[in-house]
């Protein structure tokens, strides 16, 4: 089995109280690794080898922008070379099919950090035309160390989201991985050692969520803290950097509708709402798990999307011809579970799927069938909470104003989708909609080069593009007098 040891101060360690807990394989309950069990000493020798990085080096400094880019870029090209590897690391840890992990996660880190790279030497403040016989200009500077916290549905991919602008910026940065879904991030950690990033720019510590999460997130010496996870915990991951008021950014869960009209490209809409949910099992903050659809598309809809539903392939992450593997956890197969539970006896229509799988041969693994329930309103459980589950609930609806009505009618507003030919249409609903994410024809599309983040209980704070870079940044402003006049005063 293999023993993995935490990043700290650019060597490879095993926690300070040399325990380990263990990664579970989701398909058979397989042990795969030990991992290093972290406590707040681990966080406390990466916070300082973090701040002396960023206070004793020049590393933050905006002559070494060139060498952060070709350091990104090296990160990035890497991952690359090793793809397969790092997919079936993710695969197994995670129980994310290979399909995904191999044309998708790996890819999306790889294009992270090399997005981030080309960014790196373009940050820059700017000339403020004052009334007055002065020069004023911002500076746009790093923040210091900052902490961030990813969870377990995305992890190669979070590895990169967090990592990447921090060092864009000229921050460092200590990450916790989740701690169901560590390795990647290990493994991402060789590779930041072997493009010979200088030590303590990159701290990765693994663990619990109290014994290092929030630790991480009340560390007086952590200027920022970036959360990706469940709405819950970013409450008190909000409250803990409220003790040195850091700078927050918060990912969290979603309840996004995927509005189809009658108009709509019928075909492309039931692959994508198939996309939408099934995705990852369904383990997605962005999934469309709300399908509302147009009354006059309905029943067509409905027949076609649960006949392509039937035909979902469940099995071994690992084969290429699984397009779902088993759930992270029998914990979260057993929520999910108490879910079309709940749905079933409060009389909502389940129209397919609805329990495990009987095939035996999955019975080892954390499955759940891909599940589809009518909605009769969307007050119900679940249409108003995140399953994260391969569960969808369809809701019918007549008007346009009504689809608004249902889409916003959620505690959150991560993501959206419209579905329609009609162009004004299209926009008067992406304008409406009360969610950082809009789609139109199109469901799951994430680029770095474009903001992620959601709106009300969804978080703040974005992931990804230039404006995340304002996340990791400060703004400093700088007034430089040029007049020769007497300086004018009250006082005399
Ligand atoms: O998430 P958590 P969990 C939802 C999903 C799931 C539920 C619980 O519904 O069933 O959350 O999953 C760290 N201070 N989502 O428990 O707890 C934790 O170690 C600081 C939706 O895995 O939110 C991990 O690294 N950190 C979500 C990260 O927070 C703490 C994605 C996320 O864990 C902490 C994941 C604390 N007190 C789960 N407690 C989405 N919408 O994307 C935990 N952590």
């Amino acid at each position: 089995m293999q023993e993995y040891q935490q990043y700290i101060n650019g060597e490879f360690v095993d926690s300070v109280s040399g325990e380990f807990f263990e990664s579970q394989n989701p398909f058979n309950q397989e042990v795969l690794a030990k991992i290093p069990a972290s406590t707040s000493e681990d966080v406390n020798l990466a916070v300082a080898a973090a701040k002396e990085a960023f206070e004793e080096t020049d590393w933050s400094d905006v002559r070494q922008s060139q060498t952060r880019a070709q350091l990104l870029r090296s990160i990035g090209a890497q991952i690359r070379e090793k793809i397969d590897e790092l997919a079936e690391v993710e695969s197994l840890d995670s129980g994310k099919t290979i399909t995904e992990t191999q044309l998708v996660d790996v890819h999306y880190a790889a294009d992270t950090f090399e997005y981030f790279a080309d960014l790196a030497t373009q940050i820059s403040g700017e000339v403020l035309p004052v009334p007055a016989e002065a020069l004023d200009f911002t500076l746009r500077e790093p923040l210091g160390v900052c902490g961030a916290i990813g969870a377990w549905n995305f992890p190669i991919l979070f590895t990169a989201w967090k990592t990447a602008p921090a060092l864009a910026a000229g921050n460092t940065l200590v990450y916790k991985p989740a701690q169901l879904t560590s390795r990647s991030a290990l493994e991402v950690a060789k590779i930041f050692d072997q493009v010979g990033l200088p030590k303590g720019v990159v701290n990765i510590v693994t663990g619990s969520g109290r014994g290092v999460g929030q630790v991480l997130a009340e560390h007086h010496q952590v200027a920022k803290i970036s959360f990706t996870g469940s709405t819950e915990v970013g409450r008190t991951v909000l409250k803990a950097a409220a003790s040195n008021l850091k700078k927050s950014t918060l990912e969290l869960g979603g309840k996004s509708p995927n509005i189809v009209f009658n108009d709509a490209d019928l075909d492309r809409a039931v692959s994508a709402a198939l996309t939408g949910i099934f995705f990852n099992g369904g383990q997605c903050c962005i999934a469309g798990s709300r399908l509302l659809l147009q009354e006059g598309i309905y029943d067509k809809f409905v027949e076609q999307l649960v006949e392509r539903t039937k035909k979902i392939k469940l099995g071994d992450p690992l084969d290429w011809d699984s397009r779902m593997g088993p759930m992270i956890t029998r914990k979260q197969q057993q929520q999910i579970l108490e879910y079309i539970e709940w749905g079933k006896q409060n009389g909502m229509k389940l129209l397919t799927g609805g329990s495990i799988p009987k095939n035996p041969e999955l019975s080892q693994g954390n499955f759940i069938e891909p599940t589809i329930f009518e909605a009769s309103n969307n007050d119900l459980k679940l249409c108003q909470e995140e399953i994260f589950g391969p569960v969808l609930s369809v809701l019918k609806f007549k008007t346009e104003s009504e689809a608004l009505q249902i889409a916003n009618d959620t505690p959150f507003g991560l993501a959206s989708a419209v579905w329609t030919q009609d162009i004004k249409r299209a926009l008067r609903m992406a304008k409406k909609i009360k969610a950082g994410q809009v789609w139109v024809n199109q469901y799951l599309m994430i680029s770095p080069f474009a903001p992620h983040g959601g709106y009300k209980q969804s978080g703040y704070g974005k992931d990804l593009s230039r404006h995340c870079l304002e996340e990791y940044t400060q703004i400093k402003n700088v007034y430089v007098d040029l007049s020769e006049e007497e300086f004018l005063t009250l006082y005399e």
